[in-house]
């Protein structure tokens, strides 16, 4: 008998349907019968909000009125991907909202995908967010996200006829967007430029301009908790919304400049920042959502109170900084405590430094992020004079502690015309934690190594994890059943470590065909999902290989293509025999940063590839090559489930974790990987015979670079990849024009920063063993079971209980 632990049916389905039909009626003012697939998404979801509101006042009540620390996750992204299906499941209403919707005449796969998917992250950072506070409202832990509601997420890609991306903006907020509460009454206000004065002998800031920051609540429903937290984007509205004298004047434009200037600033995720005005813009955006933040916090935990004693706030709630982004924080909190509420400088470090605590996100030394101190000084000029007296007392601390002149000069917080955020998170919070074991290692070793010496305890390890529910309850419905029916119970759902029970079924032939029949069905989903939207023919009879993650050249991209050419060579120049060839269906995504000119051309030579291969009948039926544009949370929610091999095949030392690895393994994929990121502990867990591993480990990249690298000499002496680089300079894959890619060519042939020509030799050896396993399909389930049972490790619930534990020290409400 199957155990069930998920949420109660709080009401039957007709209910449900009466519910919708009021919302429809009241809230939107038509009928059923007049209502379109996206009313009814719009009535469904204020249903589910209304079912979800006296616990998300409980949970606010409580958190207010109770002893439990709260954590404020003040992150730049919250990648949420669609709220309805998962605010259903924990609800407890999924059964209902299908049945309920079609008693009201419609599909409910129409109104699931008339929700536009809110895209306010990158990748793995936002989506990282986005999973660890579902898990603290699963966990029954009190809980802010804090960020920016953007107008324009990341921007839609698309491409044109020659494969180049284009970047157009999302209009995710042009219909009605039921999920976001503004709440003008708890606005903030916040300050910026001016300058700074004595009164009375105290500074005082006297700031030139203000925006107002309107926050817009999201519920986050845990699963099975009852409990429901709080998602709050701040968006940017102007206090002069608009000159009615000048608009009298004719002068129309001029009379809304000054909203359109405030607005500007929760306009866009990630403005360009090659330009001043550029990097204006993102320090004012860091700034905004982070001092309105604050004093949210101060609102929030002291109602009503003019002179509260804050000496208490690191109890009340600690900050969490999701890489540097948020890092101005300490400086603001800082200058609250000192200039607003009078504490002197001890005190107030003393609480600042207990608030914070920074998550380091990056091994590339450009990803930390450093701001001139200039612009500071101009748009924070209060703040940057508390800068310069924190790093005045860092460095007597470092003089104190006996560390040498040069070393305080290369860990200075502010040095020339440079504050380094990392810098500054690092000594004002109280722990500084890398997201996989590798990551951490290296954080300590190198790019914090100074710090590391002289504070080592702040420094600790969590691994990432991904929520279970969203990427696989709601992903992968049919795997979810299985594994409900292998174990016995849906328990797992909340305590993901329960997959092991499944380690004893990869040996049971029964249940490795059920969950080889799954995955099938899933690609037979996934192709039918693409021809819809993308109108690509994808065989459900070939491996599905994908490789998914933003497209950056330490991810190398180029050496999945260039292996893939070789591939093609092979195949085409008889170099391999017919029942050599095991059908391949190569699946990417990924966007390139709109400024990022290497990335982008990669994203064309993949297109062109992708069109040449796919036109090529000798080779049909063998390899063929996808590019779904606009990559995000949907699209993955439909690709994972259906891959049978993933790529995480990064440059050792360079990828932070990757979470992408995570949700493949969890669902049934096997992963193709160097020693990198997290795949070193994947492979760990599901065991190394299970894993495709190849490639330089860290210390061989680094020998490799200290002997003098040389790509050319890989080139020459790999005949393979000659002939690969050689098809991409001779014009094979764009009409014979030998300069289109002849950028990449020359990075490749003389930098190779990242070093994937040492490394494609043993990337295409291992394809072999790939394929050998393949062609027993029942082996290659068994393994695809003993990953899914051994990742339990990456749930999100295990990284937020890591978290409690390690670093803020709080947990669940009573
Ligand atoms: O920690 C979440 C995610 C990691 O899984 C990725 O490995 C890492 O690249 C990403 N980091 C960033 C920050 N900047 N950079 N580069 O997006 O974080």
């Amino acid at each position: 008998m199957t155990e069930i632990t998920a949420p109660k049916s709080p009401v039957s389905a007709e209910q449900f349907a009466d519910e919708i039909r009021e919302q429809l009626k009241y809230g939107q003012g038509v009928t059923v019968e007049q209502a379109t697939p996206a009313d009814v998404y719009v009535a469904a979801s204020q249903a589910v909000r209304r079912h979800l509101m006296d616990s998300w006042m409980q949970t606010q009540a409580d958190m207010v009125n109770g002893t439990t620390k709260a954590v404020g996750y003040l992150s730049a992204e919250f990648l949420m991907g669609k709220q309805l299906r998962n605010a259903l499941l924990n609800a407890g209403l999924t059964e209902q909202f299908d049945t309920a919707v079609e008693s009201l005449g419609f599909n409910y796969q129409d109104v699931i995908d008339a929700e536009h998917e809110p895209g306010l992250g990158n990748g793995g950072l936002g989506r990282l967010a986005a999973c660890f506070i579902d898990s603290l409202a699963s966990l029954g832990v009190p809980a802010f996200g804090y960020g920016i509601q953007y107008k324009y997420g990341i921007f839609e890609q698309a491409f044109d006829k020659d494969g180049k991306q284009i970047e157009k903006p999302d209009y995710w907020l042009t219909n009605e967007e039921p999920w976001g509460h503004i709440d003008y009454n708890r606005s903030q206000k916040v300050s910026f430029g001016g300058e700074v004065v004595e009164e009375g002998g105290k500074k005082v800031w006297k700031p030139a301009w203000s925006v107002r920051a309107v926050p817009v609540d999201y519920m986050v429903p845990g699963y099975a908790s009852g409990r429901v937290n709080t998602l709050r984007l701040w968006s940017a509205k102007s206090y002069d919304e608009f000159d009615l004298l000048t608009f009298n004047r004719s002068e129309y434009l001029d009379a809304v400049r000054p909203q359109v200037a405030a607005e500007n600033i929760s306009k866009i995720l990630y403005p360009e920042d090659s330009t001043p005005q550029g990097k204006a813009l993102r320090l004012e955006q860091q700034y905004f959502f982070v001092a309105a933040s604050i004093h949210d916090a101060i609102r929030v935990f002291y109602p009503g109170q003019e002179n509260p004693d804050l000496t208490t706030f690191p109890s009340k709630i600690c900050f969490q900084l999701n890489d540097t982004h948020p890092v101005i924080g300490i400086p603001e909190l800082m200058r609250v405590l000192i200039d607003e509420y009078g504490y002197d400088w001890d005190t107030a470090w003393g609480i600042t430094t207990k608030t914070f605590n920074y998550t380091c996100h990056t091994l590339l030394p450009e990803a930390l992020e450093v701001w001139p101190a200039s612009l500071i000084g101009e748009l924070l000029p209060r703040h940057l004079e508390i800068i310069k007296q924190i790093n005045e007392q860092f460095e007597a601390e470092l003089t104190s502690k006996h560390v040498d002149s040069d070393t305080i000069k290369d860990m200075a917080i502010h040095t020339g015309d440079s504050v380094r955020m990392a810098y500054l998170a690092t000594y004002g919070g109280s722990h500084v934690n890398g997201v996989a074991e590798l990551h951490s290692q290296l954080l300590k070793d190198v790019t914090l190594k100074n710090f590391s010496d002289v504070y080592p305890d702040k420094f600790t390890n969590v691994t990432n994890g991904v929520t279970p529910r969203r990427f696989i309850k709601l992903a992968n419905p049919r795997l979810s059943d299985l594994i409900t029916e292998g174990l016995g119970t849906d328990k797992w759902l909340s305590d993901l470590e329960l997959l092991k029970g499944l380690e004893p079924l990869a040996a049971d032939d029964e249940f490795v065909k059920k969950f080889a029949a799954v995955k099938q069905a899933n690609k037979v989903d996934f192709s039918n999902y693409a021809k819809r939207e993308y109108g690509f023919d994808i065989d459900p009879d070939t491996m599905v290989n994908t490789m998914v993650k933003r497209l950056h050249e330490y991810k190398r991209q180029a050496l999945k293509i260039l292996a893939l050419i070789a591939r093609y060579a092979d195949i085409k120049n008889g170099n391999m025999s017919a029942d050599e060839v095991m059908p391949r269906t190569v699946v990417f995504g990924a966007k390139a940063a709109p400024g990022y000119y290497l990335a982008k051309m990669t994203i064309q030579l993949i297109n062109n590839v992708a069109r040449v291969v796919n036109n090529d009948p000798d080779v049909k039926g063998k390899l063929s090559v996808y590019f779904p544009w606009n990559y995000n949370v949907r699209l993955a929610q439909h690709l994972i489930p259906a891959t049978d091999l993933d790529e995480q095949i990064s440059q050792a030392g360079k990828e932070a974790s990757g979470t992408g690895n995570m949700k493949f393994a969890l669902n049934g994929a096997l992963t193709v990987g160097t020693l990198d990121g997290a795949n070193v502990e994947i492979r760990e867990r599901v065991g190394a015979e299970n894993f495709f591993l190849f490639g330089m480990t860290v210390d061989e990249v680094d020998a490799l670079y200290a002997s003098g690298y040389s790509p050319a000499a890989f080139y020459e002496a790999d005949p393979r990849l000659k002939q690969a680089i050689d098809m991409v300079s001779d014009g094979t894959f764009s009409n014979g024009d030998r300069n289109a890619f002849a950028p990449l060519v020359a990075d490749w042939l003389t930098k190779d920063w990242f070093m994937t020509l040492a490394d494609f030799h043993a990337y295409t050896e291992i394809q072999a063993d790939i394929e050998a396993l393949y062609a027993q399909p029942l082996e290659w389930h068994r393994k695809a079971i003993l990953n899914v049972a051994n990742s339990g490790y990456f749930s999100s619930d295990r990284s937020m209980e890591d978290y409690l534990e390690r670093i803020w020290e709080t947990g669940p409400l009573a």
